[in-house]
């Protein structure tokens, strides 16, 4: 392989004359921009405690009022990314929300999709496109581009989601933005996990003979998902992953365009290498206590503990109880990996 000309080698007046109009010689940085073999990565495997969180989310609660905040949140930002980036991997976005007792946070849409997933409280609500979603522990919320969403809660209790956006991307295309409206009318009927989506497999037949809905259901209760876990890990070999995806039941395909949603559930004492792969992605503990081995860090995880995966990491995650199963929900790039073309998994 041939050593390419630095910028250094160039004469002084020929950058000039390039610089003075807005022109750049490629081979100098052409490695930078295509290095071989493996990405330039800066993410670093990250982990954010709960327990470093929560007190400072509520510590937000007492200084910043609902008005004042708009949207309560303190962002899990990547170190290696720059923090004022608030990036937790280059594409993916997670912030920890606080609602308390009475307060809404204010109907609003953007060109970013973002996910809610339950960490603790109950009674919390968003309304997406004047349906009620309720909010449990555990639950996952779709609130996709466009579309209307407010958030508030109906108990005495603090309600805490962690919310994962695709905004690196769309900031990153300069098409991240966001209305303000009236608080939305309910429709004043039960949730689509309710009454049209009950059990996969099944689907209003009306939907047969229309373009099928982009999206449809909006809401995946915890409960579901993990009753699915233990049957899907009654017939899964062990070290081999007990996962399920988050799907549009029209479509049978991701059910966000940018991220991707699965479940895990480690059997106690399980260790599960994950696959190698292009994408990155943040892991959530919904309950368990465990380890993360990601690139040669080491990261110990409890409870509503977030980790990040960086892109074409090697990482492994153990359950370290020997009695209790772990439950980890992740989020990851390869919906847009795989429509653009290049997602890979290595052996
Ligand atoms: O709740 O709509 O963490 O618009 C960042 C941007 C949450 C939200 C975030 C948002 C929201």
């Amino acid at each position: 392989m041939s050593e390419l000309g630095k910028l250094e080698d160039l004469p002084k007046e020929y950058v000039e004359s390039l610089t003075e109009k807005n022109l750049v010689p490629l081979w100098p940085s052409l490695r930078a921009a295509l290095p071989h073999g493996i990405p330039a990565r800066r993410t670093q495997p990250t982990l954010w405690k709960y327990k470093d969180i929560h007190p400072r989310l509520l510590e937000a609660g007492d200084l910043t009022p609902i008005e004042a905040a708009e949207r309560r949140v303190l962002v899990c930002a990547n170190p290696g990314l720059g923090l004022e980036n608030m990036q937790a991997t280059p594409s993916i976005y997670i912030g920890m929300q606080l609602i308390k007792k009475g307060e809404t946070a204010p109907n609003h849409k953007h060109t970013p999709s973002a996910v809610r997933f339950v960490v603790e409280g109950t009674g919390g609500y968003t309304v997406v496109d004047g349906e009620k979603l309720p909010m449990e522990k555990g639950d996952l919320i779709l609130t996709p581009a466009g579309l209307w969403h407010e958030h508030g809660t109906e108990s005495e209790d603090n309600i805490i989601w962690l919310d994962a956006l695709d905004l690196p991307t769309i900031f990153a295309l300069e098409a991240s933005y966001a209305l303000e409206g009236p608080s939305q009318t309910i429709r004043n009927r039960p949730d689509k996990s309710q009454a049209e989506y009950i059990r996969s497999g099944l689907i209003p037949y009306k939907s047969l003979s229309k373009q099928r809905p982009a999206y449809p259901l909006l809401r995946f209760p915890w409960a579901s998902v993990k009753g699915s876990l233990e049957a899907l890990s009654t017939v899964t070999d062990r070290g081999e992953a007990v996962q399920l995806a988050y799907i549009n039941p029209e479509t049978g395909q991701e059910c966000m365009p940018v991220l991707g949603f699965s479940a895990i559930m480690l059997r106690p004492g399980e260790s599960l290498t994950l696959p190698h792969r292009s994408a990155s992605a943040v892991l959530n503990i919904v309950e368990g206590k465990g380890q993360a081995r990601i690139d040669g860090s080491e990261l110990d995880w409890e409870d509503n503990d977030t980790l990040a995966i960086p892109t074409h990491a090697k990482a492994q995650i153990v359950n370290l109880s020997s009695s209790k199963p772990a439950f980890l929900f992740q989020i990851d790039d390869a919906p847009m990996q795989r429509k653009l073309g290049f997602y890979e998994e290595f052996s």
